[in-house]
């Protein structure tokens, strides 16, 4: 692309069919192709068929039908020529979808090209003119939003018969029960059309009727950003890569032991001392900020607050304020006694004061993030640090609890978790859906006493072949499944943290996990392999997670993607054929995102897809 020139006559037809879409050119006096008026001012006269079976990704599960030909336009004639929708917020996303869509397209353009004038003849260009229709008012998505969209697009090319119109016109219709799902379609809209380098043309299928709607309700990615913090702009990008996927929960693992970046409005001591630096924030405006972003691009934002384990950096300042010990064996050593990775740090659930700060940050989470469901974390609870702390054996004596047994720690962790669940009922209102770790709480015999089932989602990160995943299903809970072997890409997405907790060098992303393995990763056969039936209900999605051990703002996009495109096929569409049948598509779609600006992982040599459409 750097050596041509935009427009230039020198085009390189013997090249054209050997572009990532493989174009090839029909004959200038093909009558129907009489009066286009191509963007590329080379094209003119010409109609181009493609082969554009691997255009989309993740694949629509219902109908599907895409033309082989394409229409060459300019950019800026596509628009929005009605959207019809019950409320002025459905319509205002609504744009702003449309008008992200429209910066996403600009993005594929190199620079170059970007810009070009109109000339005389630009101004018979095809148009496109897109109508929009929703159903629903919701301006929020949660587990109950029809996702469901269908996407209809027509092109009437003139002809010489028809000299008063000299455009051609496609027409888009997008019909979705909610504007969730208006932006999946906009997003597949922005899929059936693409730059083509060697054509220097913006491309589009001339024709295609697609209705699709997801597989799963939950389709999401973890970030933690405790143990190494991700910057606000960074963020966006990934929740812009998680749109092009159809992929909606952005699982927000904001705090751990190793910092407390969460700026709480009634709790601000908490970042105060536990976050990295005054920079290595995410204050309220940030966030708000965040989840506006997020929702237009059909992503919500669901916050964890993980506890009573995985706390520490920011909890000091509760003695010094003369409230007692809130977190105990903070950074205690030697850590293996006490936590599975270090620095350790544990909530003191027998000090009442830790129930008032909960209760803040709570409230702050809420206000801020609106989320239909909570994430109250509960993972890796150790019970040796409580069992060496006087004042937790003094209160389990207190109430008959003498032994220090694994049940007598159960009870105090049910304690806990009952408590500080009132704390989150009243900061929300509400009874919302909460979500746990497996851990624990969920083991056999303790999740089907003290767990609701109605209340509780548990979210699985164990592997997959683990009984009690079965056991959970049977006794009636919801889950989200997100198991290690191999969402977690690499054991991690960032692929680390075996090396640095001892485990030795060959450990360090050895196997590393591949988008095929992760493709292949299904929750439904999971499910079947229990001998169980699967019930859509019941099993809510899953997530893939990258934890930041061993990542950061400057190396996470090569470690999400493409893998969690896998993923998001996976959920959305959830394939019974194999990665093999996915691969074409898959790298076209690598490509694409590399055009958006996500810093994709390569997979292959670019040969592979070049030559053949
Ligand atoms: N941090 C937190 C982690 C992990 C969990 N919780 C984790 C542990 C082991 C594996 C993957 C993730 N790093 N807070 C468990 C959900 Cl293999």
């Amino acid at each position: 692309v750097g050596q041509r020139q935009p427009g230039s006559q020198e085009s390189p037809w013997a090249w054209a069919c050997r572009t990532g879409r493989g174009c090839v050119k029909v004959a200038k006096d093909s009558p129907v192709e009489q009066g286009d008026d191509m963007s590329n001012p080379t094209l003119s006269g010409c109609k181009l068929t493609c082969n554009t079976e691997s255009v989309l990704w993740p694949k629509p599960r219902d109908a599907i039908s895409l033309s082989k030909t394409l229409v060459a336009f300019h950019p800026t004639d596509i628009r929005i020529s009605r959207i019809s929708a019950p409320n002025s917020e459905v319509k205002s996303l609504t744009n702003e979808a449309f008008l992200i869509f429209r910066n996403v397209i600009r993005k594929g353009i190199p620079e170059a090209f970007r810009g070009r004038k109109q000339t005389a003849r630009d101004q018979q260009r095809p148009q496109i003119e897109v109508q929009v229709s929703i159903v629903s008012g919701e301006t929020r998505l949660e587990m109950t939003t029809e996702e469901s969209y269908n996407l209809h697009v027509k092109t009437i090319f003139a002809t010489a018969a028809t000299p008063a119109a000299p455009r051609s016109t496609t027409s888009v219709s997008i019909t979705a029960m909610s504007f969730f799902g208006a932006r999946h379609a906009i997003e597949t809209l922005s899929q059936i059309m693409a730059w083509d380098d060697t054509l220097g043309s913006m491309l589009m299928l001339t024709d295609a009727n697609i209705s699709d709607s997801p597989a799963f309700v939950h389709r999401g990615l973890l970030i933690d950003t405790s143990r190494n913090y991700v910057s606000v702009p960074v963020i966006k990008k990934i929740i812009d890569a998680m749109s092009y996927d159809k992929l909606n929960v952005f699982h927000w693992h904001l705090t751990d032991t190793h910092s407390f970046p969460f700026v709480s409005t009634r709790e601000p001591r908490l970042a105060l001392y536990g976050a990295y630096s005054p920079a290595k924030v995410y204050r309220p405006e940030d966030i708000k900020e965040l989840v506006h972003y997020a929702t237009v691009r059909g992503v919500k934002i669901v916050p964890e607050f993980d506890a009573p384990a995985h706390v520490g950096s920011g909890w000091e300042w509760g003695e010094r304020a003369g409230m007692g010990q809130l977190a105990l064996c903070v950074n205690k050593e030697p850590w293996p006694t006490y936590c599975v990775e270090p620095p350790c740090g544990i909530l003191n659930p027998v000090n009442d004061n830790i129930y008032s700060v909960l209760s803040n940050i709570y409230q702050d989470m809420n206000d801020l993030f609106k989320s239909d469901i909570f994430h109250m974390g509960g993972d890796e609870v150790n019970f040796s640090c409580w069992n060496e702390t006087t004042e937790i054996t003094n209160w389990l004596k207190a109430r008959g609890r003498k032994d220090n047994s694994k049940e007598d720690f159960l009870y105090l962790w049910t304690h806990f978790q009952n408590r500080s669940l009132e704390e989150v009922d009243k900061a929300y209102g509400n009874k919302q859906p909460i979500v746990l770790w497996t851990s624990g709480l969920t083991e056999e015999g303790h999740a089907d006493k003290y767990l609701d089932k109605e209340r509780y989602i548990i979210q699985i990160w164990t592997t997959g072949t683990d009984q009690s995943i079965a056991q959970l299903y049977r006794q009636g809970f919801k889950l989200i499944m997100s198991n290690y072997d191999a969402w977690y890409v690499g054991k991690y997405f960032d692929c680390g943290y075996g090396q640095w907790v001892g485990e030795g060098p060959n450990n360090w992303c050895s196997p590393y996990i591949g988008w095929q393995k992760v493709y292949e990763n299904s929750p439904r056969k999971l499910i079947v392999n229990f001998n169980e039936t699967f019930n859509q209900k019941q099993i809510l999605g899953g997530e893939a997670a990258i934890w930041s051990e061993q990542v950061d703002g400057t190396t996470i996009e090569g470690k999400l993607w493409p893998r969690s495109s896998a993923l998001a096929e996976r959920l959305w569409t959830d394939p019974d054929t194999n990665w093999r049948v996915a691969e074409h598509r898959m790298n076209h779609h690598r490509e694409r995102l590399v055009q958006r600006g996500i810093q994709a992982d390569a997979l292959q040599p670019e040969w592979c897809h070049h030559n053949d459409g």
